[in-house]
C-alpha cells in the first residue's frame, strides 16, 4: 500500500510476548498484533482487511467494494486462514517442532500434509487462472494470505504442486514480499 509503518520484531512465543505491554495488546500473546491509533487487531484477515478498506489504494490493489466481489476476495481469505493455515500447516508445527509442547503424533502430521496437498489441489485450477493475481491483474489481500501459506508449506517441506509453484514464486518476487521476508527470517520463523 505504500503506507508508512513500524515494525516492532518479536518472536512467537519469546520472553517478550508474555510482557505485560504486549499482553495487554494481545492477550493471547499471539503475533502478529496492529496497532494504529486506537484501534487494535490480531487477526492477519482482519489486519490486511482493516488496511486495504481504511488507506488510499493506490493502483495496483484490487479491493472491490460490490458484495460479491468482496466475498471472493474473503472466501480466498478464509480459505487460506482455516483450511490451509489452523487445519493444515499449524497442525504440522504443532506436532513436529512443537510436539514438547503439544506432543509427538506423526499420524496427525502426516494427515495434515496430505490435507493441506488435497485444499491445494482443489483449488489449482482457479490458481492456475490466476492473472496474474488470484482475482484479477492486481493484487488482493486474498494473494497476501494465500502466499503466506505456500510460503510457511514450502518452508515445512511440503512440495507445491506446479501451478501453485508458478503461482507462488511470483508472488515471492513481488518488492513487498522480498523485504518482508528478510525481516521475519531476521526473527525465528514460527
Ligand atoms: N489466526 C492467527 C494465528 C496467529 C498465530 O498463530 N501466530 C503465530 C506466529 S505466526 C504465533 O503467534 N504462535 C504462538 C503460539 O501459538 O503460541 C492469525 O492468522 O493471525
Amino acid at each position: 500500500m505504500g503506507l508508512p509503518y513500524e515494525v516492532v520484531p518479536f518472536t512467537a512465543r519469546s520472553p517478550e510476548t508474555a510482557s505485560p505491554e504486549f499482553s495487554t495488546i494481545s492477550p493471547r500473546r499471539k503475533i502478529p498484533a496492529f496497532q494504529h491509533g486506537d484501534v487494535v487487531l490480531l487477526e492477519t484477515g482482519a489486519i490486511l482487511s482493516y488496511i486495504v478498506d481504511t488507506f488510499p489504494k493506490p493502483g495496483h490493489i484490487h479491493a472491490p467494494l460490490g458484495a460479491a466481489e468482496r466475498a471472493k476476495v474473503l472466501e480466498w481469505c478464509f480459505f487460506a486462514m482455516t483450511e490451509l493455515d489452523a487445519n493444515s500447516l499449524y497442525v504440522i508445527r504443532k506436532h513436529k517442532e512443537l510436539k514438547h509442547i503439544f506432543g509427538d503424533a506423526p499420524v496427525a502430521v502426516s494427515a495434515a500434509q496430505n490435507y493441506f496437498l488435497q485444499m491445494l489441489q482443489a483449488m489449482l485450477p482457479r490458481i492456475a487462472a490466476a492473472h496474474p493475481f488470484l482475482l484479477s491483474s492486481k493484487l488482493s489481500i486474498a494473494d497476501i494470505m494465500l502466499a503466506g501459506c505456500l510460503d510457511w508449506a514450502t518452508k515445512l517441506d511440503i512440495r507445491l504442486p506446479e501451478a501453485a509453484a508458478r503461482y507462488f514464486q511470483l508472488m515471492r518476487e513481488r518488492n513487498a514480499f522480498v523485504e518482508a521476508s528478510k525481516r521475519n527470517d531476521l526473527k525465528s520463523g514460527e
